[in-house]
């Protein structure tokens, strides 16, 4: 797929793997992933009941904030928006928390998590995801940068109020849109968050 290089990327080969709180071990006949928050109805699904609910297969760049990306991933998973479906996400809810088993997290808005191209990634390059890779379950917006796909993904929460995840404690952008350059704090142009205001 023919795709254009995001304002400050770089290619690199391969991905670089990162694990800020080290790589957890997961079991997985207990894992699930949770819905949670303000929605209706809170919902988990195991592993198996992900991997029949796939829906999304397609070939993606990733972009990390520090300036490498990886060309033409091939993803698969589900769109956040099937998962959450039958949760029925309450209007109130302005963003998604991302939780991870290692006790990582990142923050996105909620159009962004529910956006057609955002899904929970199961698979890349056609094989389930590697423990480094996030095993069993990562968020993908191929729109955002990578940090906030949070590996070893179990719980999505809809929360109206926002907060820091792990990064954006440290600095980094509320939503953090690659094609607007949403590095840090302050940068970018449409992000959810009242601006300082303007003194006239
Ligand atoms: N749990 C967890 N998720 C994480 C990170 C991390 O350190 N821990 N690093 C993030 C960052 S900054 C990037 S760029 C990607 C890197 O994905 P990779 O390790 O598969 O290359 O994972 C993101 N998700
Ligand atoms: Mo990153």
């Amino acid at each position: 797929m023919q795709t254009q290089t995001p304002p400050g990327q770089k290619y690199i080969k391969r991905f670089i793997f990162y694990a800020a709180l080290g790589v957890p071990e997961v079991d997985i006949q207990q894992y699930r992933l949770k819905i949670s928050g303000l929605v209706e109805n809170p919902i988990e699904y195991t592993y198996d009941q992900l991997l029949t609910m796939i829906d999304t297969r397609y070939t993606r760049d990733f972009h990390c904030v520090t300036g490498w990306s990886v060309k033409d991933v091939y993803w698969e998973g589900v769109k956040i928006k099937t998962l959450v479906e039958k949760a029925k996400v309450k209007d109130e809810a302005k963003w998604v928390i991302f939780y991870s088993l290692d006790g990582y997290t990142s923050v996105v808005p909620k159009e962004d998590a529910l956006a057609e191209d955002s899904i929970i990634a199961l698979r890349i390059n056609g094989k389930p995801l590697s423990i480094e890779q996030g095993f069993p379950a990562r968020p993908f917006m191929p729109h955002l940068y990578g940090w906030k796909s949070a590996k070893w993904l179990t719980e999505i929460e809809f929360t109206s109020k926002y907060v820091d995840g792990y990064w954006e404690e440290r600095g980094y952008n509320e939503r953090g849109n690659v094609w607007e350059e949403e590095r840090f704090k302050g940068q970018g142009g449409r992000h959810h968050l009242p601006r300082r205001p303007i003194l006239t």
